[in-house]
């Protein structure tokens, strides 16, 4: 092994796993700083890897000159600058596989919540609504729908897998029709909406998903359908889902995942009766933030020994 490289940790992921990386390298926390500009001055020239929860642009490798490496903690890459990245012979990893099964969990989580309403009648329970106003309205069937998911990857497989459980009838939208799966195909994500009760985003972010579920794919959807958002809050058009959810064009929807985290757009925060938020936390299982973070760790060992890395994007 060579000597160990300075590391620098922009933004801190599951402690556990980011505190085995002392193993290898000398961890420096720009977070921690009181003065990120000095710290950054100082430090960042001699870090050959920078950590990060999917966040670095252009002027932090300016300020990281050496770097050689970026550890991504999750599989969404679109905060990282890959072009840039490439341009400068920085190798960049991320997390994939090992968070499949949580996300498609909280996937259904959201289903589940958005079409049987579990966090609406909870708040009518608590408030002591039951006794006073009756039974709590009537909501939708989960089993017996049509479900179409935006994005048949690795965590689109495993939703695709959990819906088939609930007996609903699963299609699939993205760029490529799939050989290997026996789901209906939609070309058109319109179509797919319309045809569906149930709308699950599993895409990646950036430039080209920046709003395809657009106002016609909401209305598509309608008034008794559900969206639901696990990807990035980019994919979706957040303004026209305000507005749908709030004139009934759209039924209801489940999101996890919000444009300018760890904001959520103030239009969606007022919308409480067919709306369920989630602070973006699909994989954030104590289990998986783990395996996760050792994704990292074994592809910073692996450098470190000469060896191939194990989840390179580029
Ligand atoms: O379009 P295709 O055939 O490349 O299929 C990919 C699909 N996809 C898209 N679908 C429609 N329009 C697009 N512009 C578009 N770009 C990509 O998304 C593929 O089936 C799927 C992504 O699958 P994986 O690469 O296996 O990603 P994984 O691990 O399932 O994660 C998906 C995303 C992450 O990028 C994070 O943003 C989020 O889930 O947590």
């Amino acid at each position: 092994m060579t000597e160990k490289p300075n590391v620098l940790i922009h933004s801190a992921w599951y402690e556990p796993a980011m505190n085995r990386l002392d193993e290898l390298a000398v961890t420096h926390h720009l977070y921690k700083a009181a003065d990120k500009k000095a710290f950054l001055a100082d430090i960042g020239p001699q870090c050959s890897v920078l950590g990060t929860m999917h966040y670095c642009p252009a002027w932090l490798m300016d300020a990281a000159p050496n770097l050689e490496l970026i550890l991504n903690f999750g599989v969404g890459y679109d905060g990282v600058d890959i072009p840039e990245a490439t341009k400068r012979g920085i190798k960049v990893v991320n997390t994939p596989v090992v968070l499949n099964d949580c996300v498609a969990d909280m996937a259904m989580a959201l289903v589940l919540s958005g079409r049987r309403h579990v966090v609406q009648a909870d708040r009518y329970a608590r408030a002591g609504r039951w006794p006073v106003e009756g039974d709590y309205p009537y909501t939708l069937n989960v089993h017996s729908t049509k479900v179409g998911i935006l994005g048949l990857g690795r965590i689109g497989m495993e939703i695709a897998d959990r819906c088939k459980a609930f007996k609903m009838d699963v299609s699939y939208h993205q760029r490529t029709k799939r050989d290997d799966v026996d789901l209906a195909y939609h070309a058109s994500l319109v179509e797919m909406a319309r045809q569906s009760d149930i709308l699950i985003a599993i895409i990646p972010g950036g430039d080209a998903t920046h709003g395809l579920v657009s106002e016609a794919v909401l209305e598509a959807l309608g008034p008794d359908g559900l969206l639901v958002n696990v990807a990035r809050g980019t994919v979706v058009d957040n303004d026209a889902l305000a507005r749908c959810l709030k004139d009934g064009r759209l039924g209801g929807a489940a999101l996890d995942v919000y444009p300018d985290e760890p904001n959520i757009p103030p239009a969606l925060l007022e919308i409480t009766d067919n709306l369920v938020l989630t602070p973006h936390m699909a994989s954030a299982t104590h289990y998986t933030r783990m395996a996760m973070g050792m994704v990292l760790y074994d592809n910073l060992r692996a450098r470190l020994e000469g060896k191939p890395l194990l989840t390179a994007v580029n």
